[in-house]
C-alpha cells in the first residue's frame, strides 16, 4: 500500500461521485459510463460496500425493455458533451446511448459477493436484469459464439486499428459539420482522428434513424465486427453469472448452452496468419491481423490456454511499461493516441487475473508490479504512454483510481 496514492485514489471516486454514480473523469465525460461503472464499483469496496452496490442498480436502472444495458446514461444533461442524448436518440428509461458495452458486471457482482456477503440480497436482485443482459448478447450479437459490436465504442477500444480496414468500407454520408468537444479537453494527438469521427457519428445516426431496431441494424449496418474484449468479457461473465445461478439454486441450462456457443466462438477470432486472437469483420470475412491488449483476455475467459504466451512475453520486453493497446511491431502502433498504443491499466487487471488464474503466477505478479510502478510514479491518468508511462487523456480518472485500490496497490 501506498498511502498518499491510496488516499487520492479514494478522493478521486468522491470527486467523481454524482449521487448514485460515478463520471469517468470531470469534463471531459460528464455522465455515466458502462463498464467504468463497474469498476468503480470494485473500488468503492475497498472502503465503502453499500456504495459499490449503488453504482451498479443505478446503472441497470438504464436497463433498456430489450435487456441491452447501455454505454452511457445521460443523468443530468451537460451540454458541454458531444455526441448527447438528443444525437444517440435512446430508448431506455433513462436517456441513454443505443450501444452497450464490455459486460464485465456479472464477474464484479460475483467478486463482491464473494468478498461481502452481507450485499447478496442487493446482488440476487442483479441476477435476472443480469441474465437478460446476457441474453441480449447472444439473441443480438452472436454470430456463431463469436460476440460482434455495431459501433467501436461498445468495445471501449473507440480508435484501435482493428477498425481501420471495415471503416474504409464506410462513407459517413450526411455526416457534414459539428463541433467535437474532446479535443478541447485533451490533446488533438492523443484522441481519435476526424476521419474516424465522422465514422462514429455516421454509425450512431443509423442506429438512432432505426430507432435502435437490432434486426433491422443485424441485416443493414455496414459495422458488425467480432471482437475479443466482447467475445472475452462475455464468457468469463457467462461462467460467473453460472456461479451465482448455482449459489442461488437458479436453472444453468441456458447459461452451458451460452457459454458452450461461446468456446466455439473464441476459435472464430483465432487468425492463424498472425498465431493470435484478432477481431473479425463479419461483413468481409477478414481478420484484423492486429494484436491488441484484448487478444490477451483470453485467459480471463478460459480459452486458448497458452496459445497467447509467447506474444505476452514478446510484448512485455518491448515496452517499458506494458500492455500496449496494439502490439508496437505493428505498423499502427502509435504510443500516444489512445487505443493504438497507450497503456490501460482497468484492462492490465483483467489480463493478470486471467494469467494468475491459468496458473501464470510470475507473470500475473510482474503484470501488477509494472502496472503499480506507472500509477504510483504517474499518477491516476486515463491511459500511458507505454515508453516512458507519461500520463494521457483525462486526469484523476475513475476507473485508474479504482483498480489501483481494488487489485494495484
Ligand atoms: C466513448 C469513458 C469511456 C470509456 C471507453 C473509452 C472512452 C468514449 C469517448 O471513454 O470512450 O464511449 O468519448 O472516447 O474508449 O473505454 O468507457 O471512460
Amino acid at each position: 500500500m501506498t498511502p498518499d496514492r491510496d488516499r487520492e485514489a479514494r478522493a478521486i471516486l468522491a470527486r467523481n461521485d454524482r449521487g448514485g454514480y460515478t463520471v469517468p473523469t470531470a469534463g471531459l465525460y460528464p455522465y455515466q459510463w458502462n463498464w467504468d461503472s463497474v469498476f468503480a464499483a470494485l473500488g468503492f469496496a475497498e472502503h465503502d460496500t453499500d456504495r459499490a452496490w449503488t453504482e451498479i442498480e443505478t446503472l441497470f436502472r438504464g436497463q433498456w425493455d430489450n435487456g441491452m444495458v447501455p454505454h452511457i446514461l445521460f443523468h443530468q444533461i451537460d451540454p458541454e458533451y458531444f455526441p448527447g442524448p438528443n444525437v444517440w436518440k435512446g430508448t431506455g428509461p433513462i436517456p441513454s446511448s443505443g450501444i452497450s458495452q464490455p459486460p464485465i458486471a456479472a464477474t464484479v457482482v460475483r467478486w463482491l459477493v464473494g468478498r461481502h456477503p452481507g450485499g447478496e440480497p442487493r446482488a440476487r436482485q442483479l441476477f435476472g436484469p443480469l441474465m437478460d443482459w446476457h441474453r441480449w448478447f447472444m439473441t443480438w450479437r452472436n454470430e456463431g459464439g463469436a460476440i460482434v459490436v455495431t459501433h467501436p465504442w461498445e468495445t471501449g477500444r473507440d480508435n484501435c486499428p482493428d477498425w481501420d480496414r471495415p471503416f474504409a468500407a464506410i462513407e459517413p454520408d450526411g455526416i457534414t459539420s459539428y463541433h467535437r468537444r474532446d479535443t478541447s479537453e485533451v490533446q488533438t494527438d492523443e484522441r481519435p482522428n476526424s476521419w474516424e469521427y465522422d465514422r462514429y457519428l455516421y454509425l450512431v445516426k443509423l442506429g438512432a434513424e432505426s430507432g435502435w431496431d437490432e434486426a433491422h441494424l443485424k441485416d443493414t449496418t455496414p459495422f458488425r465486427v467480432a471482437d475479443p474484449t466482447m467475445t472475452f468479457t462475455l464468457l468469463r461473465a457467462t461462467r460467473d453469472l453460472r456461479a451465482l445461478a448455482e449459489r442461488w439454486g437458479q436453472p444453468v441450462a441456458e447459461l452451458d448452452g451460452w457459454i458452450a456457443e461461446m468456446e466455439a466462438g473464441a476459435d472464430r477470432l483465432w487468425n492463424d496468419e498472425i498465431g493470435a486472437y484478432d477481431t473479425l469483420d463479419i461483413r468481409s470475412d477478414a481478420h484484423s491481423g492486429v494484436i491488441s491488449n484484448a487478444s490477451f483476455l483470453a485467459w480471463y475467459a478460459g480459452v486458448g490456454g497458452d496459445r497467447m504466451l509467447a506474444h505476452f512475453d514478446r510484448i512485455a520486453e518491448a515496452t517499458r511499461y506494458y500492455v500496449p493497446s496494439t502490439d508496437p511491431a505493428h505498423p499502427a502502433y502509435e504510443p500516444r493516441r489512445y487505443w493504438r498504443g497507450p497503456v490501460w491499466a482497468m484492462l492490465n487487471m483483467l489480463i493478470a487475473t486471467g494469467l494468475g488464474e491459468a496458473g501464470h503466477a510470475d507473470r500475473a505478479r510482474a503484470l501488477t508490479e509494472n502496472t503499480r510502478d506507472l500509477i504510483a510514479r504517474k499518477g491516476f491518468a486515463e491511459y500511458f504512454d507505454p515508453r516512458d508511462g507519461a500520463p494521457l487523456g483525462g486526469q484523476t480518472f475513475t476507473w485508474t483510481a479504482a483498480v489501483w485500490l481494488a487489485w494495484a496497490s
